[in-house]
């Protein structure tokens, strides 16, 4: 089994309860106007088709109104606006104000056990088909259902860092599904079964090119390769996903058309209408571009004396009568620092060139900030920056691939860790400022608002290089549909989607390797929310100094006294202070600060005591000893799990765990030393330092 139909391949179910359910649900009528967006509603109807005939064994159609039994369950598809029988009845009025332009509802009659979704748009029946057969899939009962559904979050997106040569930066999972030999691939089968597993989980849109937009990409928006762009935004169309370009800020220069890229020269901005009205008219709803500017030698507005916010809205302009948008990102500092320097904090960077730009950006512009002030670190504390802006437009920004996390190689379920950013409390507006309030867009009352992620597929038969990742785009979708949702709650669906629901010992030991596995890559990691302490370039693998002495300011100051960053107001870089009231002060102050980020926020000695008790050098041993044995445990939970799956399944997950345990090791023995040899503190237990 080699992992490819992933969430989707609607086993055939276990008990006969399960079978029989399916069994009797295999009629699916459409009750829409063919003008009321057919190739979703389409869409919608072919899935609910082909996942009761995988699960039921048995041949299911798409059948018109007249076809179906007078008695007898099946399955309808009902906009509201649709003639279909008893829709008041089901849907008074009441039921439809609740529900949003992509919501959905769904009830079973009770005498005729007749199932029925009803949305206002066509996008609400294609999520009311998958949750459907979600249930189903899961083998849960359809009886009496009465659910009302409507996505928290508008954006939901991944943006891909994929390069036209076909490669992807940051990608662990081969190649790219969009692009090879500096063009589009010829076969787009692969982008299709791709925009299924997305709408399964609720996205509603995709970039398809790296931010860092090279010579190639910059050609994207021209008479070149719009209608291969055309031709695969028609794919994701019919899966009510929405097409997005990063563009290259000085394309007008790159492309030898104009000798600036000045926002407020009147030949730029004239330039960019021009192009943006070429792209619409091959893609009447495209959704807009998405820009890295200014940072890490990208091209930007700075060359021209130009902040962020002329450069968003030269671009929102040409986008503005199409209903396009900008998506800017944040992800702004210097990256060629001197080392030297322990004033010039990375941390700060967002916060300082952004925050006082808020109400300056045009209505059709979003903010894309990251998680973290640094970048995707397994440990860092929220950006400062997420809700900082109340007069402007934000989406979060997180990262599927695991750059830092392993890079698929070792296991590390993330949605805990995402659960935990969306929870927190800025205290922007008073208690309960979460960011997820922010994300939604709810807190400020945004209009454009939501979640961005850096995708973690690639052509690898599987989509994500090591099964178990799969995992995290699941539930990256599931969490950005709900927020509420938890993590071991969307790692059993995943479990119970991906490898059926036979063996209660295979679902639990996998949900429990899953919730775990974040916690265990953490803990024979960079410690106590240092981060970085990885290989340069690559950044995989163990290498403490690796950073220490280079440009791009990701520091942790270890000397024979101590270690970490002081970010304080007080004596450090003042960082704390981009933090609102609660938390500038448990932050800023040492005797509040959390133990998981403390070197994040502090300068200490290696005996200073935790909050846990422990000191910190004797955190980092004790850390990386039990992280690295518990990867050893994480091997044989799987090896326990041999027999009740594929043998190719289970072996190829088996390889990488192994592979994470050797190197887990190691990490553990490298950390260890180091600080071993740094300060000369024994460990307690009398482990082996080398
Ligand atoms: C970092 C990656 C780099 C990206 C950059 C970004 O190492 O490859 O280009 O972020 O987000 O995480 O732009």
């Amino acid at each position: 089994e080699d992992g490819y139909l992933a969430w989707l391949p609607y086993r055939r179910q276990e008990t006969k309860e399960g079978l029989e359910r399916c069994k009797a649900y295999r009629q699916i009528v459409v009750a829409a106007a063919a003008e009321d967006g057919g190739a979703v509603i389409q869409s919608a109807a072919a899935e609910l088709a082909r996942g009761l005939e995988s699960l039921s064994g048995l041949s299911a159609a798409v059948v018109n109104e007249g076809e179906v039994p007078e008695s007898g369950a099946y399955i309808q598809l009902a906009l509201f606006s649709s003639p279909a029988a008893g829709m008041d009845r089901l849907f008074p009025a009441a039921v439809r104000t609740e529900i949003g332009p992509e919501g959905f509802t769904m009830q079973t009659e009770a005498d005729t056990g007749r199932i029925v979704i009803a949305a206002a748009a066509p996008a609400g029946l294609l999520y009311g088909a998958f949750h459907l057969l979600r249930l189903f899939a899961a083998g849960q009962s359809v009886d009496g259902l009465n659910i009302q559904e409507n996505p928290v979050n508008p954006l939901r997106m991944i943006n891909h860092w994929d390069n036209m040569d076909g490669s992807i930066e940051r990608g662990y999972a081969g190649k790219s599904i969009f692009f090879e030999n500096n063009r589009f691939k010829a076969d787009k089968q692969r982008i299709r079964d791709y925009a299924r597993l997305l709408a399964s989980v609720g996205i509603n849109a995709v970039s398809i090119n790296n931010v860092n937009v090279h010579k190639q990409e910059t050609l994207l928006i021209t008479e070149e390769f719009l209608p291969d762009v055309a031709e695969v935004a028609a794919i994701f169309r019919e899966y009510a996903v929405k097409l997005f370009l990063s563009v290259n800020y000085a394309a007008p220069v790159e492309m030898g058309e104009l000798p600036t890229a000045d926002p407020l020269d009147p030949a730029v901005q004239a330039w960019w209408q021009r192009r943006t009205q070429d792209v619409y008219a091959a893609i009447p709803d495209f959704g807009g571009y998405v820009v890295k500017a200014d940072s890490e030698n990208r091209p930007g507005p700075f060359t021209y004396g130009r902040d962020h916010a002329d450069g968003a809205n030269m671009l929102a302009e040409g986008l503005e009568p199409y209903g396009g948008i900008v998506i800017w990102r944040c992800f702004v500092y210097n990256c060629k620092q001197d080392w030297r320097d322990r004033k010039t904090d990375r941390a700060r960077a967002a916060y300082d060139h952004f925050k006082p730009l808020d109400g300056r950006f045009k209505d059709n512009v979003i903010l894309q900030v990251k998680n973290g002030p640094i970048d995707f670190q397994v440990r860092e504390p929220i950006s400062p920056l997420l809700g900082a802006m109340p007069s402007t437009h934000q989406v979060l920004e997180l990262q599927i691939t695991q750059e830092y996390t392993g890079q698929q190689r070792h296991l590390c379920y993330l949605v805990p860790q995402w659960r935990e950013i969306l929870d927190f409390d800025t205290h922007l507006k008073g208690n309960g400022s979460t960011v997820k309030r922010i994300a939604s867009g709810e807190l400020h009352g945004s209009r454009l608002a939501g979640i961005a992620a850096v995708s973690n597929i690639g052509d690898d038969a599987n989509w994500t290089g090591h099964r178990l990742a799969q995992a995290n785009l699941y539930g990256y979708g599931r969490l950005t549909w709900n927020p509420e949702l938890t993590s071991s709650a969307i790692a059993e669906e995943w479990i119970r989607l991906t490898f059926g629901n036979g063996s209660e010992k295979l679902i639990r030991t996998v949900q429990q390797m899953l919730l775990d596995s974040w916690g265990i890559y953490e803990s024979y990691t960079a410690p106590l929310g240092v981060g970085f302490m990885v290989n340069p370039d690559h950044h995989y693998g163990p290498n403490v100094e690796g950073y220490e002495y280079s440009m791009w300011g990701t520091y942790h100051f270890a000397d024979w006294q101590g270690i970490g960053v002081d970010r304080t107001k007080a004596t450090g870089t003042g960082y704390t202070g981009q933090y609102a009231g609660p938390n500038f002060e448990r932050y800023e102050s040492l005797e509040t600060c959390p133990d998981e980020l403390l070197l994040f926020f502090h300068h200490v000695p290696y005996t200073h005591k935790l909050h846990s008790g422990k000191t910190v050098i004797q955190h980092i041993y004790d850390t990386h000893f039990d992280g690295a044995e518990q990867a050893e445990r994480l091997a044989a939970q799987w090896e326990a799990l041999a027999g009740s799956m594929d043998e190719g399944l289970h072996r190829q997950v088996a390889e990488r765990l192994a592979e994470q345990a050797e190197h887990a090791k190691e990490w553990r023995d490298r950390i260890n030393t180091y600080f071993y040899r740094r300060c000369g503190i024994a460990d307690e237990q009398g482990r082996t330092i080398y």
